[in-house]
């Protein structure tokens, strides 16, 4: 059966008869099939990496690439005169993630998928993704982000596990969503709700009542947490993840023959920041249930569990008041005290213990004392975590202190965002870097080759063309293609210093203002969501936007100088400004930024 006579299958008429609504569709069910077809069985150690965040961004050219089916799906829909781009768009993008942290998970899922590894993720199926943005008046606007519709890559299951929340049980859903490799293998990502979530209690906004556990819980990703009902219900988001997460890896390793005395040699879990850390206790609890004594359950969650710190930022280091914990997770808290305890046999340094005098849940710091390894996400970053703000835990266990630099899917990130780029590469250095990015050196042997920089050019040339046609199409502005495109897109926060491109902005103005005119005009492009409550970053949005109106206005540095702001920064908007950017922004304030992954896409 060729392609197109698949896709009639599904359709059951002519494709040229065929809304993109419907192409949609019958692409995602070949998918689904030919995705189903790559599941592996599981020999030897299978990695679980748990995270709040899957940043996964839109699933069906990623997908199509993966499977190889791009060109021949493009090919027979282009045949029956239809688009798939256009296809594309019908596509809600799933935004379960803010940003580096949700990102750098999705794409060590390809990854692990493309090696041929075991490796699933495990996670929220929350309906509203990050907010969606707009601009109303200078200012940031947030609404609800669906991207759950009657078909969704996500299939629900009938595997539910029971999860008691302040002592009231209930039942959480499995849905899997298929993690397709680069030709290998396909992978799963495993993510829980609960049947009972209403959507319609959202109104002005993303506001909702956040004490409806049932009806709320996996509304939202990461609900504003200004407010002491928003943190608890992040602690319940958190426990939810946890407790349903390790049933899931328990029962898996099972039924592959596991007597609970050696998960480790099933499973490895990983921590993706504090968020999932409760897992720790959660384990320990559940291996109590089946008759494993405290101090071997301690010792076997240290060999199956490893943390991943993604930054040394105070506030994103999570301490929960006890109070909470009581609350919200009463079977917890024995545990976690008793693991203080523990911790205090190991060391008197108070400024190590788990709960400290003020009674607060230290999650880090469980991390460090119950896994057997700490890792930092780049080598500068890492040893910032050993020189200074973990040297106590370095200290006492410097073995279990490594780097694991961060990385990005040239799956996504180049093959499929920037095709005529890939074109350009494969024309001169093959085609092993679509799976192995260190083939990329070779392309230094073309250093100084006239014809291939000619090639890069028109390379950038056509993709800045496009993203102006998509600037123009979306958000119905018009950008000089011959200017310098200087972009700056990350979440938005004071370390990250969009408000010193600012100052270098409000600089140029006044140069260009004294009659000083640069060699080539400059478009500066911002692409920023700011934390709802995060009053300071949504400030700095507003002066950008204003700013923006300010230089339009005024001829004399218009055809010099313009300022975007990229309206909903997004995956899908990322892969529009990457493969057109002349010049990318990574100012953050040294040593905050732990890592960054836009500075490698870009
Ligand atoms: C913090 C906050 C605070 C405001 C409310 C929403 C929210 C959500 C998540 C977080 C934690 C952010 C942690 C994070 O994304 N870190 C980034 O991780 C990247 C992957 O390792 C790394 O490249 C970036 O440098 C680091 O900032």
């Amino acid at each position: 059966m060729n392609f197109t006579e698949m896709l009639q299958s599904y359709t059951g008429k002519p494709l040229a008869d065929c809304t993109n609504q419907e192409l949609y569709l019958a692409l995602l069910e070949i998918v689904r099939h030919k995705s189903a077809d790559k599941v592996q069985p599981v020999t030897g150690r299978k990695l679980y990496y748990i995270s709040a965040e899957f940043l996964i961004g839109k699933l069906l050219s990623n997908n199509l690439i993966n499977l190889g089916l791009y060109d021949d799906a493009r090919a027979a829909l282009a045949a029956a005169g239809k688009s798939l781009s256009e296809i594309e768009e019908v596509e809600p993008e799933p935004s379960l993630g803010n940003g580096g942290l949700g990102r750098l998970a999705a794409c060590f899922l390809d990854s692990l998928a493309t090696l041929g590894l075991p490796g699933d993720g495990v996670g929220l199926r929350y309906h509203f993704g990050l907010f969606r943005q707009s601009f109303e008046n200078g200012l940031q606007n947030e609404k609800p982000d669906p991207w759950l519709t009657a078909h969704s890559w996500a299939e629900k299951t009938d595997i539910t596990y029971p999860v008691q929340l302040a002592g009231k049980e209930y039942t959480a859903r499995l849905y899997k969503l298929a993690v397709t490799g680069y030709g290998a293998r396909t992978n799963t990502l495993n993510l829980f709700d609960l049947d009972s979530i209403d959507e319609s209690i959202v109104h002005d906004g993303i506001a909702f009542d956040k004490t409806d556990i049932d009806k709320n819980l996996t509304l939202f990703l990461y609900p504003d947490d200004s407010d002491e009902a928003g943190r608890r219900l992040r602690v319940y988001q958190q426990y939810l993840m946890v407790s349903a997460g390790a049933q899931l890896i328990l029962a898996e390793c099972a039924a592959r023959g596991c007597d609970y005395h050696d998960l480790a040699d099933y499973a490895a879990i990983q921590i993706n920041d504090t968020h999932p850390s409760m897992v720790i206790p959660e384990l320990i609890r559940l291996l109590g249930e089946k008759g494993i004594e405290f101090e071997e359950a301690v010792e076997i969650v240290t060999k199956t569990c490893a943390y991943t710190n993604h930054t040394i930022l105070a506030e994103a280091l999570e301490k929960w008041p006890r109070a909470y914990l009581d609350a919200v997770v009463p079977q917890l808290m024995p545990i976690i005290e008793k693991l203080d305890e523990l911790a205090r046999t190991r060391t008197e340094d108070e400024s190590l213990a788990i709960i400290d005098k003020d009674d607060r849940v230290h999650m880090a710091h469980m991390d460090i004392h119950f896994t057997h390894s700490t890792n930092g996400v780049a080598a500068l970053h890492t040893e910032i975590l050993k020189n200074s703000e973990l040297h106590g835990f370095y200290e006492l266990y410097p073995e279990k202190f490594n780097n694991k630099t961060n990385g990005i899917t040239f799956r996504r990130w180049l093959l499929e965002c920037d095709p005529r780029l890939t074109q350009v590469l494969e024309k001169h250095i093959g085609s092993g870097f679509r799976k192995d990015a260190a083939e990329l050196e070779k392309l230094l042997a073309f250093a100084g080759n006239e014809v291939v920089l000619n090639e890069l050019t028109a390379v950038k040339t056509a993709n800045k063309q496009e993203l102006a046609d998509w600037l123009l199409r979306t958000q119905n502005v018009t950008v000089n293609t011959k200017a310098v495109f200087d972009i700056q897109s990350k979440r938005l926060h004071e370390y990250k210093r969009q408000q010193l491109n600012l100052l270098y902005l409000i600089h140029q103005y006044y140069e260009i203002k004294a009659g000083h005119l640069p060699a080539v005009p400059l478009v500066s492009i911002f692409g920023a969501k700011a934390a709802p409550a995060y009053i300071i970053a949504k400030d700095i949005i507003h002066a950008l936007l204003t700013f923006s109106k300010v230089i339009a206005q005024d001829p004399e540095v218009s055809p010099w100088l313009q300022v975007v702001f990229v309206e909903n920064y997004n995956v899908t908007a990322a892969e529009k400004l990457i493969p057109a950017c002349d010049l990318s922004e990574q100012i953050s304030l040294a040593s905050k930024e732990a890592s960054g992954t836009g500075n490698m896409k870009f």
